[in-house]
């Protein structure tokens, strides 16, 4: 990916490419017509990672780690949910407090889980609470003396299997005051981070039922029952198919337009919840549906169907669940939030 230009690549100059949000989401697209994991990939590297160090960072950080990060040689991951707060991060208990033995030193306590990439990720952003105030906090790992930090891998996934995903363990980690977000405070840095990896995934499980959906054609053309006909020609095989080409085609353009509309600085958050909801809702339904035109064959993975569902079900699930953007978008109708 960093070979073909796709990491940050809506990031300018640090060796980025440079292009719209539109372009990026068609890359997403593509790339998770492939696999979730390989999205996942492609979204922590570049709008969780990436995306933190430029929005966030001092020139200096940008010029050490963007240029690396956008060749693929040095991997970010993105540290938010805890084991006990997923859906509500303002209620972590990863702390950061001052090295009461060397000046200008933070130390991170406290643990991370269901991190994508942290057991092979270089550097990773962390969100902790200093004097009480959420902040980012750059975590080097090669500056992490033995026994601070541990990313210990979470073993047998039933979905995202080809994407590797761990915990973040710190005790006492030192982090130098350079590496620490210097102007963002609050759950504003890593919201704004979310922005624009959950309007990939809107993008991207798109792709992933379009796959569904040339996969599941092909094979209601080929497979014959009843007489010889192929199980194209039922009715209700082709309610599914059209369904599903429907809700791809209506979620594709609602991305283009989301797109245009972030270029053009008309952007609001919740137009983003409404995408990303819908479209991994939309996607996870159609999968599912179609899954079902393969009989029993579906159950091996050489037809690809249920290795797509169980991989969506996770792109429902992170980067706010469904039900989550259900009150955020509820929040904005009423002007009520229902979350606690
Ligand atoms: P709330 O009061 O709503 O907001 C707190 C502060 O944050 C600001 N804010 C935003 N800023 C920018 N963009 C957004 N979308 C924002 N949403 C909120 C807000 O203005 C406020 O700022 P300030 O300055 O006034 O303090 O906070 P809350 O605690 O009530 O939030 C509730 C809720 C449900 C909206 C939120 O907690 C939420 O979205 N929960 C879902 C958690 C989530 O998405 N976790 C993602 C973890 S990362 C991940 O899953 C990566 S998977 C990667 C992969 O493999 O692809
Ligand atoms: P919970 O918050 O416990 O929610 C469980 C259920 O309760 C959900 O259905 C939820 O919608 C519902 N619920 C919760 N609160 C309410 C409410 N107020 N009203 C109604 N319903 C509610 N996180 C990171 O920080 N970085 C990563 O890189 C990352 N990668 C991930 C990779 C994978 C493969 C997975 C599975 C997760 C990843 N996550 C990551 C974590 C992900 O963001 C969380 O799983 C997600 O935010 C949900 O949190 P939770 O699992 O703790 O569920």
């Amino acid at each position: 990916m960093g070979e073909a230009g796709f990491l940050g690549a809506t990031i300018t100059g640090y060796g980025c490419a440079g292009i719209s949000d539109v372009a990026m989401g068609l890359i997403t697209r593509e790339v998770e017509k492939v696999d979730s994991g390989y999205r996942s990939a492609l979204s922590v590297q570049s709008s969780l990672s990436m995306g933190a160090i430029h929005d966030f960072g001092t020139d200096e950080l940008k010029g050490q780690f963007l240029p690396e990060m956008a060749k693929g040689n040095v991997i970010g991951c993105f540290g938010l949910t805890e084991p006990n707060h997923g859906s509500d991060p303002g209620s972590m208990e990863t702390t950061a407090r001052v090295d009461p033995n060397r000046e200008g030193v933070y130390l991170l306590s406290g643990s991370k889980t269901w991190i994508t990439n942290s057991p092979i990720a270089d550097v990773l952003i962390v969100w902790a609470k200093l004097d009480g105030k959420i902040r980012g906090f750059l975590v080097d790992r090669a500056r992490c003396p033995p026994g601070t930090l541990e990313t210990p891998a979470i073993k047998n996934k039933t979905g995202l299997r080809a994407s590797i995903t761990g915990m973040i363990h710190m005790d006492n980690c030192p982090v130098p005051k350079e590496y620490i977000f210097p102007d963002v405070e609050g759950l504003r840095g890593p919201f704004a981070c979310l922005n624009n990896a959950r309007y990939g995934i809107a993008w991207g499980t798109m792709g992933a039922l379009e796959d569904c959906i040339e996969r599941a054609r092909e094979y209601a053309l080929s497979r014959k029952q009843f007489k010889g006909n192929p199980l194209a020609k039922y009715q209700l095989i082709q309610k599914k198919l059209a369904d599903a080409v429907t809700d791809a085609t209506f979620g594709l353009l609602a991305c283009v337009q989301v797109g245009r509309l972030k270029k053009q600085g008309l952007l609001v958050p919740e137009m983003i919840s409404m995408i990303k909801r819908q479209n991994c809702d939309r996607s996870l339904v159609h999968a599912r549906s179609l899954q079902e035109i393969f009989g029993g064959n579906a159950v091996a993975d050489e037809y690809h169907i249920g290795r797509h569902v169980a991989n969506l079900f996770v792109a429902q699930t992170y980067e706010g669940q469904s039900d989550i953007h259900s009150l955020i978008l509820g929040r904005a109708i009423t002007g009520v939030q229902a979350f606690c």
